[in-house]
């Protein structure tokens, strides 16, 4: 029998008549965390449209090492010390290791991870700081970090530039200036490219301005996906890694607090992502280099390795869906709730 894949299907294959019922009745029978499900089996059809995992199951956050909730709200500052300038020096130590984790219920997928998270750890520092990253490379494969901002070339974290790439067991230093504010990311860099990346390792980098954002309650999403059957497309899509996370337990945030989210798109084999907020608009930062707003929204696209800050505030309590309008995303997981009180 052919082997049906989801790449497959959407590349032109599909007749203009049946076509949306070959979708329909092929497409969720593919879905990896189905396969243990009857084959009939449309619960998920009836309880409204693939908002959860067959089953109710839910992914082993505590096996996995990281959960999307607690990484959301997660910036790590490093540690600092003051030169004899009297500049601050932000220190951290970044590694890299193979890790299996699950990515959907039942489905372990051979991840390589910065720091035994995916995304890595959010560095969040202060425009002007110097920054010092040691990365240590624990991994069976050649790493890098490439850092997004302005830096010396051979701090650029690529191939045959300064100590290049990282082999196994090795390690660097990667030194620069914080600059310039705005919302960047970080992540491998040695070839095949998509690989390195679409195997887990980024993270959001965020610079803030040397005299600060106003008062919010912060969130950071990083948007990816994972490849679980190796077709160079994906199975699952999320906001930091986990597919409905958030739907199982929705973001909590207050009515009326300013809300700010660090978007980052890293989803590798599709050509653009995207976010979508239920029932508000939001203020857009593209990059988060100005805080002059390029414009009131509820939905915003991107391609990999763009990124923005999104800030608004709820006028009404209840729970409102944020998602990639991508339906074809959002089915397959990326999606999820704040619940406003
Ligand atoms: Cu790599």
């Amino acid at each position: 029998m052919a082997r049906l894949t989801r790449r497959g299907l959407l590349a032109g294959s599909v007749p203009a008549i049946g076509g949306a019922a070959l979708l329909h009745g092929a497409v969720p029978h593919s879905h990896p965390w189905d396969a243990q499900a009857s084959q009939s089996d449309h619960a998920g059809h009836a309880a409204g449209g693939h908002a959860d995992f067959r089953d109710g199951r839910t992914v082993d956050h505590a096996a996995n090492g990281f959960d999307p909730h607690a990484i959301a709200r997660d910036f790590d500052w490093g540690t600092t010390r003051r030169l004899a300038s009297g500049r601050v020096l932000r220190e951290w130590e970044l590694y890299a290791v193979d890790k299996e984790i699950e990515v959907a219920p039942g489905v372990r997928f051979a991840a390589w991870t910065y720091n035994q998270r995916i995304p890595g750890p959010t560095l969040r520092c202060r425009e002007g700081e110097r920054l010092r990253i040691t990365f240590v490379n624990g991994s069976q494969h050649p790493h890098t970090i490439h850092f997004h901002g302005i830096h010396p070339a051979e701090m650029d974290g690529v191939p045959g530039v300064g100590d290049g790439q990282i082999e196994p067991r090795g390690k660097t230093v990667y030194e620069f200036d914080a600059l310039p504010a705005g919302l960047h990311l970080y992540h491998c860099h040695v070839r095949p490219l998509a690989e390195h990346i679409a195997k887990g390792l980024y993270g959001a980098f965020i610079v803030d301005p040397a005299d600060g954002r106003e008062d919010a309650d912060e969130i950071v999403m990083v948007m990816n996906g994972f490849d679980t059957n190796f077709d160079r497309a994906n199975e699952v899509y999320a906001a930091n890694t986990v597919p409905f996370a958030y739907m199982h337990e929705p973001l909590a945030v207050r009515r009326g607090e300013l809300v700010r989210i660090y978007l980052v798109n890293v989803l590798e084999y599709d050509l653009i992502n995207s976010f979508h907020l239920h029932g508000n608009l939001f203020e857009y930062f593209p990059t988060g280099t100005s805080k002059t707003p390029s414009e009131l929204t509820d939905t915003v696209m991107l391609c990999q390795g763009q990124r923005g800050i999104l800030e608004w505030r709820f006028q009404h309590p209840g729970r409102f869906m944020f998602h990639a309008h991508q339906s074809e995303f959002t089915e397959l997981g990326w999606q999820g709730f704040f619940e406003v009180s």
